[in-house]
């Protein structure tokens, strides 16, 4: 069984979250997704959710091609992860291109896929505050 895990914050779920999630899942068998925390998104990636962790781990553990949900809560789990859920592939959005290939030395493929160009969570609140001003 060829095993994939990829790391996102996943908030107000979108179509280009499902594309990542969907290429991923291509690359073997069973796909994990560590969702980062509500704690490791403020203090750490300076974001604030809509949606909470367990909101948000409820819904990508409804999406077809998740297999497993883990907790992401800081920046330096990823190499240990590899060798607890015996990580084959490593996959992320190539806007993290580099950033992570230091994992192939825990053994693992690693893999950036294009982004889904023109959507993001970020436009989705602002194009919706703007739909707001509009009215
Ligand atoms: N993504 C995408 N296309 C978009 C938006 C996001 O392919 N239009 C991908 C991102 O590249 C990422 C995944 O979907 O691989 C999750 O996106 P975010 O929730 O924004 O993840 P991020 O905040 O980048 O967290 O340790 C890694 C971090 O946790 C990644």
């Amino acid at each position: 069984m060829k095993r994939v895990i990829t790391y996102g914050t996943f908030d107000l779920l979108h179509y280009g979250h499902i594309n990542l999630l969907r290429r991923a899942k291509s690359f073997g068998d069973y796909l994990i997704v560590a969702l980062s925390t509500d704690e490791f998104n403020e203090n750490k990636k300076g974001k604030k959710t809509y949606f909470s962790y367990e909101q948000r781990k409820n819904l990508l553990e409804s999406i077809r091609y998740v297999d497993l949900v883990i907790s992401e809560e800081d920046w330096e789990q990823k190499k240990t992860d590899m060798h607890e859920y015996h990580v084959d592939t490593f996959v992320m959005g190539d806007d993290w291109k580099g950033k992570f290939d230091y994992l192939a030395d825990e053994g693992v493929e690693v893999v950036y896929l294009s982004r889904t160009p023109e959507i993001s969570t970020t436009k989705i609140k602002s194009d919706l505050f703007d739909t707001n001003l509009a009215k």
